[in-house]
């Protein structure tokens, strides 16, 4: 039955010759895979020409769908388990099932059972220079007080910019990765561009299913210097006529709360501008990431062009009307139209009577988004308080002082968490 003596040791030799076989593979394969990261590692931090380099390690860094879903398993597992590698290195486009590192907590995620369209229309802004100022001076009062979030048509920026935009946004995203590569935050030429998909993904709880570029604006020159030749020309241009919409926006809402703004006043309230463009890929599994976390947005005012794809929610708030309707409110693609947000500095300036809205964006399985966030803020030495007109009305400050480039940096080190980041601010 246990056979002869012999066939025991045949037997052992066959199992002996398998396991050696398997050990030299597994050997081999975590050598090799733990050589490829290492060398990841040594060029992402090594500030040498990185494109050149990547692209020579095309097998499994290119944004080809297919090509990385030949990668063996052990590879995207590697990539899965680090979150800062598989932030650095590529949405795994093209995988039937999101990595373990992108699927949120299910309190981060959205819920579309539990949110509702905000049906308002878009305000009209060619109205605001004539006789129907002051009814629309209203509706951004009231957006900006109630919800935060609004969207304006005929807003003086260029239709054929708006498309051309979004068309540059999903070429410059179809790029080999090597070519979006270099502007990685540890290589960038740069520190005015970063590329990335999370904004801090060691200390967040998931990553964001998305890819970025962030560049700072520091004066033309620097931009068209520094900023990607994909997209430096047309983002600008975009840049500066929206800047003189979110000027006349300002105004209207500062002289709401009894404070007459002149230039100079406006110049140091908006002086620091940064624009993102973001790629949002099709995502299989929307149901459990997220696009962008919940978080509000620490400077003024954000113009935000998204595509006509949507994902855009924001949550809602005790004391708002739709308290009891819904969890969230979807701000819906409107055809032409840019949508405005109010972010922290102009709810403290304001004591908090205009609300900065905490926000977030949920993938879908459908198409693949962009939106151009372009985020207005005060430069760096402004000190920051709620203003005295509306302190002397309110009879108490809800807000501490402070230097903006203090709230940012705390705002940057820390990962989103809705408003949270209002706290640094707040007299309790
Ligand atoms: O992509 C969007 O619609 C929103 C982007 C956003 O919230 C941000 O970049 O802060």
């Amino acid at each position: 039955m246990f056979g002869t003596p012999r066939d025991i040791s045949d037997e052992n030799w066959s199992i002996r010759f398998i396991i050696l076989c398997w050990l030299i593979w597994k050997r081999r394969c975590s050598f090799v895979l733990a050589s490829e990261v290492r060398r990841m590692e040594d060029i992402l931090t090594s500030g040498d020409r990185v494109a050149d380099r990547l692209a020579a390690k095309g097998r499994w860094l290119s944004n080809e769908p297919t090509v990385f879903l030949t990668a063996p398993d052990d590879v995207i597992n590697l990539v899965e388990d680090d979150k800062v590698l598989s932030n650095l290195v590529r949405l795994p486009l093209g995988l039937s099932k999101v990595p373990g590192l992108y699927v949120q907590p299910p309190n981060e995620r959205i819920d579309k059972e539990n949110a509702i369209k905000l049906e308002l229309p878009p305000i009209d802004l060619s109205k605001l220079d004539g006789p129907g100022h002051h009814e629309v001076a209203e509706q951004i009062v009231r957006a900006a007080e109630t919800v935060g979030f609004f969207q304006v048509v005929n807003h003086g920026v260029p239709l054929h910019l708006i498309q051309s935009l979004k068309d540059t946004a999903h070429k410059f995203f179809g790029l080999p990765l090597e070519r979006k590569a270099v502007y990685l935050a540890p290589v960038s030429p740069s520190p005015l561009v970063t590329y990335g998909t999370s904004y801090l993904p060691e200390k967040e709880k998931a990553l964001g299913w998305k890819d970025y570029i962030l560049m700072q604006y520091t004066g033309d020159d620097e931009a068209l210097r520094y900023w990607p030749d994909e997209i430096n020309g047309v983002l600008l241009e975009y840049m500066k006529s929206s800047i003189v919409m979110v000027k006349r926006l300002l105004r209207v809402l500062l002289e709401n709360i009894g404070v007459k703004s002149d230039d100079s006043m406006i110049d140091v309230l908006i002086g620091k501008k940064m624009v993102a463009m973001i790629f949002y890929p099709i995502c299989p599994n929307p149901d459990v990431t997220i696009g962008i976390g919940r978080h509000s947005d620490i400077g003024m005012l954000t113009v935000l062009l998204q595509d006509e794809v949507g994902g855009l929610y924001v949550k809602v708030e005790k004391d708002m009307d739709y308290e009891k309707k819904a969890e969230w409110i979807e701000i819906p693609p409107i055809p032409d139209a840019l949508v405005i947000n109010v972010a922290d500095m102009l709810q403290v300036l304001s004591n908090g009577k205009y609300r900065s809205a905490e926000h977030a964006v949920r993938n879908t399985n459908i198409n693949s988004r962009v939106s151009v966030p372009i985020f207005t803020m005060p430069i760096e030495t402004a000190k920051i308080a709620p203003l005295p007109q509306v302190v002397e009305k309110d009879g108490i400050a809800n807000y501490r002082e402070f230097p903006f480039g203090d709230y940012m940096n705390n705002v940057f080190t820390n990962a989103l968490d809705g408003k949270k980041s209002l706290d640094f601010a707040k007299i309790s």
